[in-house]
Order: C-alpha cells, then structure tokens, then sequence
C-alpha cells in the first residue's frame, strides 16, 4: 500500500472577507489565523467575544500535489479525511468529491477506480470548503420551527443549538470552556493509492483461564484464548490463493502464530499458554502484545498489518444488594476501586493541544497522582488513536462516554444516520484497546429528561432520546464490541427514566456542594455506588493569570477576570465558599493560593468518604470533576490549561494513594482510617498525633496494623476530651517496614479561620544534587499549615505541596528544573509559605 501523505501547508481563505493565509493540516481555521496574525490571541483578554465572526463565515482549505503516472496506474485511489470539523464540501480538481457532516467521523472517498478517474498524471487540487458551522445550526433549528427558544433554554456561555449537529458541544461554549467553534481538518488526511488487497475490521478478543479460580488476589493466567477476526477488503478482484500468516508477538518476539487461506472475512483462534496479563498501574503492569497480520500473494508480502492488544477482563458487576446495586470494575478477577477525574479536550484547538503534547503531559499527571481511570466526558471528542495508546502502555482504564451531553438531540432523521456509523466508526476504532473499559451513552441526558425539564419543552425529542441511548447504541456495541459493558447515560440507574439520581444504584453526579453552594461535609451524606462526576473551582496559578490578564484587572471580579469564568456567579461562589473557612487576605495573588486550597480541602472531603466507604462494594468509584482545562479559565479542574498544578492536584496525589490513611473527624475527635485498594495485606505502623495549634504534643498512638486487601477499617479514634476544636490539629501517617511513609495527612477540626495561628517559623534551603535535580529542606518550627513550595519566575513541581506540618518537621524533596545556576541563587527564586504567611 502506498499513500500520499497530505497534511502540512495549506491555503485558506474567506473571499468575502479578502483573506488568505496559510494553514497547517491537521489544524483549524481559528489556529490558522492566529498564526497569521490576522486575529488576536482569542484567549487573551476578553478577545473571544472579538473573533465570534470567524465561525459565523465559510472558510476554503486548499492545497496541490503530484501524483505520478505509475502510482495513478496501479490500482484503485482514495482520499481519507480522518476527521472534517465539520460541514464540508470536498472537490477534487473541481469535481465534488463528497461531503461531510460528522466531526466524529472518517471520510473515505474514492478518487479512482474502474469506473472513474478524477486525477490526473502531474499537478492535482485538492479544496475544501467548510460552512460555517453555526450557520448550520441555525437553519436546521428553522427547519423545525425552533429558531425561537425560551431564552431560559439558552446558556449564557454557549451558543444555542449544537445538538443538532454532530460537533464537539464544548466547542459552541461550555460553563468552563469559551465559545470557539473551531472549523477545519482537524485529523489527517492522506491519499491511499491502490491495494489490491487490505486488511480492515479486525477486532480481538481475549477469553482468559485463570490459574486458581476468581480470586480478588491477583490471580494468574493458565492461558488464554485469542481470537482475531478480520476482513480482507479487495479492489472487486477475488482473493485466489492469497493466504495470511498471523503473528502474536511480544517485545518483538514470535509468541505464537498461525497461517491460512485469506477469505473475505476470517476467524483465527489461538491459544496462548502463561500470557502476562494487562493491569493497571496500581496493581501491576500493563503488559501489551502485539498482532501482525502478513497478506501473502505468490510468495510475497503485499499487505502488513499490526496492532496492539492486552489479555485481560474487564467486567462491570451489577449486583443486587442491601443498598440497591453494585456498580464497579472488576480487572482479571480483582475488583478496582476507580480512582481518576474526567477529562475534557486538551484544547479549544484540539491540533494545537496535540502539537503541544498536551495530552501526554496531563495523563503522565494523572498517573503521578495515582489514578487509575480517566472518563472521556461526552461533551468533548472521541479522543485520538495516542491517547488510547498512553493509557493501554501506561495502565490507566478509560472510560467512554459516546459524544453527547446535557442537550436533547432531536430527531432529525439525518443525525441519527450521522450517530450510528459515527458510533460504529469509533467503536471499530477504540474496540481492541484494553485500557477502555466501558461505553456510556451520553452526559446528563437522562438526568435532563427526568429533572431538567426537557420534558416540558421538546417532549418530542424523548423517544428519539430512547432509541438512541437505549437502541442504537447498545446494538452497536454488542454488534461491533461484544465484550465491553454498555451504561447507558452518566449518571443513571440503568435507563428508563428511572432515577438516575439514586445514589443507591449506577453512578452518581453530586453537584449539591458548589451548584447549590451546600458546604462540602455534605459529601459525607451522599453515599452513592460510585461518583463519576463532583468538583469544586478555582482559579488557576496567578502565572497563568497572568498570562491573559493585564495586572491592573487582576481582581476577582474585574471584566477580564469575569470573561475567563463561565459558570455564572462562579466567582462569588468561589469567595463565599472561602470565606466560609478562610480569612480573606488583601492581595489577589493569595486568594487565588486560598482558592485552590478550598478547592483542594473540598474535594479531599468527598473523595476519603468514599474511600472509607469501599467495604461491601459501597461505593467503589471516585472521578471528579475535573482533570483539565482547555484555556486559560477558572474552573473545577486540578491542572491548568498550561499544565500547572493546583493544590487539588497535589492534594490527589495523596487522596488517591492506593493504600490510604484518612481522618474523619467529629466534634468530640477524630478517626483515623486506612484504606487498601491493592489486592495484598500489609503490615504497617500508623503514627497518629493530635497537636495544639500552638505546637504542644497532645495525643500519640503508634500501632502495628495489617490493613486488609481490599477495604477500609478504622483503627484508632483519637478523642479531643477537654481540648478545644478550635485548638487541636490532627497528623496521621503510614510507615511500612523500612521505616518508609506510605500515606499521611492532616485534619482540622474547624475552619482555618477559627485557629489562633502562631509563626511557624518556616525555613527551606536548596541543595543542587546533579544536572538539573535539586533537593528542598523544608523545616517548621511549630505548626505550619498548607504549606507550599513556588516561584514567580520558575514552574516548578514538587514531590509533595500544600501540606501542614508538625513542629520541628523535615521534609526533603527532590525536584527538577530547567534552572541553571547555584543553589543561593535558585534558593532566591523560590519561596516556601504557609498559611501563617498567606495572612500576615
Ligand atoms: C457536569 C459536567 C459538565 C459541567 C460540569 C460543571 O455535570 O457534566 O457538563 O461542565 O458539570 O457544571
């Protein structure tokens, strides 16, 4: 197979306006013109609302190539988009070649083949012309005499009408994304000359023989049953004696193989003895095989294909029980307890983003901060071929939501066309990663049906909701996958309108705490089966403030600061919320550190409840809201647009350690509990103390524990008798046999505000160990409260942030940096603070 690669320079333009400029393919017309200057950086400032033009036009992509007379003579000729963003007309040479209406789609169209020829030897056109995709929106909702909706079904923050198309809806505007409807070639586009013979549609599944029954202890594998089905596609000429050899490899070695007869469709079945199964990082490692498929004609190769692949079980158990039902993951027998937070695209320019390697850089956080699962959130795309591959090498499970959410799709015959070949496409495509673990229908869609009032106002969308989310897509999957649980909204308790807000069944979203403004001890009464969706916002570190923000806006609720928020009010919620615990300090700079401690100490509250809460498969899943940001905003995410950390980041790096120590307080003191995700006993020493704020040694229990696989227990209670909780701070930790902590953290029995904080005294110094690798030693003398580690000119991320230390505490860090001098000099550059210092 040959192919004509045709991404890179391109020309687009918008003859109405007089542009022109040159695009890089993959990429959008947003990011083109950016580049060229023609727009300002929509980020910056309240720019958006400048460039909203851009997507109210149409815009034509543009290029040339060559093709020689050979290539044009040697079989049949495609051209592939692997991704149109989103209504185009393609032409080539002036012919139309076809269109395109569907993001989430590949489109293949033929260019030569017996009957037709739209090439030719020498120069070739190749345009494409994109319409404006809000245009679109518009006059579909005419179509239907919808173009007048109650302004109350109208966000703010997004423009009216992307569920009548099939786009990414964070594009038209989201309560944390801006309102930048991106056009153009957004995957890449290649022209795929003639094989006489391909290989398509192979799909692998795995059926494992476990050494000693289903245990929850890590079992092994006897063997394993591979089957890999797969077509063989020909240019209308039969397959003769073409015939296949299958190879299974790992780490490039033959494992097993297998030849045959090619058919038009083929089924090969092999056994594999002791296969090394895939697990997620907590667990294991996540080993990965790989399958090469050789086409053989007369002795020789014509056809290679290759694709990677995991032996391993993933199931959903759904049991009844005395709550309800269980709802969580079992991977090869060992029951997971989810820990992660949704993702949503990694840029408004979703090119860019994976120029920037901006995925990469956020999974690679994600697995630092020990999580195990990432929801693709349905709002966004279905994400690139890579970011499958990341989480298949890397041991993260992937759950994913189909490509809808919180709007009523209507029933246009067409988008429902559109739905089942862009569901059976990326089913095709995502089906033999074994990081992906589940399809869920959509985003809050039966939730808008039971609670939003989408009943009231397009109650002839609802069976259209059915067919979709409870039909169409559910067939597909057991069409085209077969071996993947299928959920059918998120949250839901199964479908049917049936309360899909029962914490007792299915997943659950709970947004009393921030959209309801509950405190967040609230978290502690909702004791759901699993949460796939809660959070908290905050804003980003001031670096990045500052990067869209003039420094005489640079106020909570100045124009510019209110354009880069987007969930209304959100900026006063985020105050109130602080204000609830924290004395509120003058400069903006430390509200923001104050911002994202709340946000932190929030979502720490939610996530150790259920942790604690993981015996009898109560709840057994924690994914918050959310991972990312896609511009610089404030948001409910824990890493920033430009990949800073905040405190919740580092706070989730503790939160969410396999084996666990928490303390649930009360008035009267406080518990201390250990929760053990991992399959294994373990033996450790838990040290827990309660302090006065003043520094003084109050209470001290060391204790020799074996903290069982798979559970929570409460090991001790320390109690405040006479002591104040305005008064006391708890510290508790792990240690296992070397000596080693395993898990520690801290409580407060009262708001930050109520203590009566002394100096700590805080002291750091910086040692320089080898290239680019620096220690910190940090000393408190008392009690020092969220400490954190930064610096106004240096990204830095440390091993450890935001935590509160006992008096006459070490702690020793290394961290890397890009910094190239002595260690005074980076010791100048880097300040150390705590609260005591945030508010004096
Ligand atoms: C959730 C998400 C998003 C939204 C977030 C914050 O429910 O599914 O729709 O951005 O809430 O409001």
């Amino acid at each position: 197979m040959k192919k004509i690669d045709l991404n890179g320079v391109w020309k687009i333009s918008q003859p109405e306006k007089r542009i022109t400029a040159y695009a890089s393919v993959p990429g959008g017309v947003y990011e083109s013109l950016l580049e060229n200057k023609i727009i300002e950086d929509p980020f910056y400032g309240k720019n958006e609302a400048e460039v909203q033009w851009v997507h109210e036009c149409d815009w034509i992509y543009e290029r040339n190539f060559t093709i020689n007379e050979k290539d044009l003579e040697s079989g049949d000729i495609s051209l592939i988009f692997h991704g149109l963003d989103t209504f185009t007309e393609i032409c080539l040479n002036s012919n139309l070649l076809g269109e395109s209406s569907d993001m989430h789609l590949a489109y293949e169209f033929t260019c030569k083949n017996d009957k037709i020829c739209l090439l030719k030897p020498g120069e070739n056109t190749v345009s494409v012309r994109f319409k404006s995709p809000t245009a679109e929106v518009k006059n579909r909702l005419k179509s239907i005499g919808f173009e007048q909706v109650d302004e109350s079904l109208k966000q703010p923050y997004a423009i009216f009408g992307v569920e009548s198309i099939r786009k990414s809806y964070y594009s038209f505007g989201w309560d944390w994304g801006p309102k930048l409807p991106e056009m153009g070639i957004w995957r890449k586009v290649e022209l795929v000359i003639g094989d006489t013979v391909a290989i398509k549609n192979l799909k692998i599944d795995t059926e494992i023989v476990f050494k000693s029954g289903n245990t929850d202890r890590k079992p092994e594998a006897s063997s394993a049953g591979l089957r890999f089905e797969f077509d063989a596609a020909t240019n209308g000429i039969g397959l003769g004696y073409t015939t296949y050899e299958l190879f299974v490899k790992k780490d490039s070695k033959v494992i097993c193989e297998k030849n045959g007869k090619l058919e038009s469709e083929n089924v090969v079945e092999i056994v594999m003895e002791n296969p090394c199964l895939w697990w997620t990082h907590d667990f294991g490692k996540p080993e990965m095989y790989e399958v090469e498929i050789n086409v053989c004609s007369s002795g020789k190769r014509v056809y290679i294909h290759s694709e990677k692949f995991g032996v391993r079980k993933i199931e959903l158990v759904r049991d009844t029980d005395k709550w309800g039902e269980t709802f969580y993951f079992r991977l090869n027998g060992v029951p997971v307890f989810a820990k992660g937070a949704n993702w949503i695209p990694s840029d408004s320019f979703i090119p860019r983003g994976r120029k920037n390697k901006l995925t990469e850089k956020v999974l690679k956080d994600a697995i630092k901060a020990n999580m195990n699962m990432i929801r693709v959130w349905g709002g966004g795309i279905y994400e690139d071929d890579e970011f499958y591959d990341f989480c298949d090498e890397n041991g993260l499970l992937v759950w994913q939501d189909f490509a809808f959410a919180c709007k009523p799709t209507p029933d246009f015959d067409f988008l429902i066309e559109n739905i089942k070949k862009e569901a059976e496409y990326n089913v095709k495509r995502l089906r033999n990663h074994p990081s992906l673990a589940v399809w869920i229908g959509n985003n809050e869609m039966e939730e808008g049906w039971v609670y939003w009032g989408f009943e009231e106002y397009v109650p002839q969308f609802k069976a259209t909701y059915t067919d979709i989310f409870e039909n169409i897509l559910p067939d597909i999957i057991s069409k085209f996958d077969g071996k993947r649980p299928y959920w059918p909204s998120s949250p839901s308790s199964g479908g049917d309108f049936e309360n899909p807000r029962s914490p007792d069944k299915g997943d659950s979203h709970y947004w009393m705490v921030w959209h309801a403004m509950y405190p967040f001890k609230s978290y502690r009464e909702f004791d759901s089966r699993f949460m796939s969706e809660f959070g908290f916002e905050s804003f980003p570190s001031i670096k990045t403030l500052k990067m869209f923000c003039p420094d005489e806006q640079l106020y909570m609720d100045s124009d510019i600061m209110e354009s880069h928020q987007k969930n209304p009010a959100g900026n006063g919620k985020i105050l109130d919320y602080m204000k609830q615990r924290f004395s509120i300090p003058e400069s903006f700079e430390k509200q923001v550190i104050i911002s994202q401690i709340t946000q932190a100490e929030a979502m720490e509250y939610g996530v150790e409840h259920w942790r604690r809460n993981r015996n009898e498969y109560h709840c057994m899943g924690s994914l918050y809201w959310q991972l990312n940001d896609c511009w610089p905003v404030a948001s409910w995410s824990s890493i920033d647009y430009y990949g800073r950390w905040k405190a919740l980041h580092y706070y989730a790096a503790r939160f969410y350690s396999p084996i666990f120590v928490s303390g649930e307080e009360d008035e009267n003191g406080i518990g201390i509990w250990v929760t053990n995700d991992t399959p294994k006993d373990e033996n450790l020493t838990m040290n827990c103390s309660l302090y006065s704020i003043s520094g003084e040694l109050l209470k001290n229990a060391y204790i020799e524990i074996t903290a069982k696989h798979l559970s929570s227990q409460k090991f001790e209670y320390l109690s405040l008798g006479e002591i104040s909780p305005d008064e006391a701070v708890a510290f508790f930790e792990l240690l296992d046999d070397h000596g080693n902590c395993v898990s520690k953290g801290s409580k407060l029995f009262t708001a930050p505000k109520n203590l009566k904080l002394e100096n700590p005294g805080l002291k750091f110094d910086i040692e320089h160990l080898e290239n680019g690798v620096y220690v910190i030693n940090i000393y408190s003398g008392g009690i020092s409260l969220y400490v954190h580690v930064d610096s106004d000119f240096l990204d830095l991320t440390v091993e450890d942030n935001f935590f509160n230390m006992k008096p006459m505490e070490k702690v020793r860090m290394a961290f890397k940096t890009d910094f190239n001098g002595g260690e005074e000099e980076l010791k100048n550059l880097i300040h150390v603070n705590s609260l005591w210092e945030l508010l004096n």
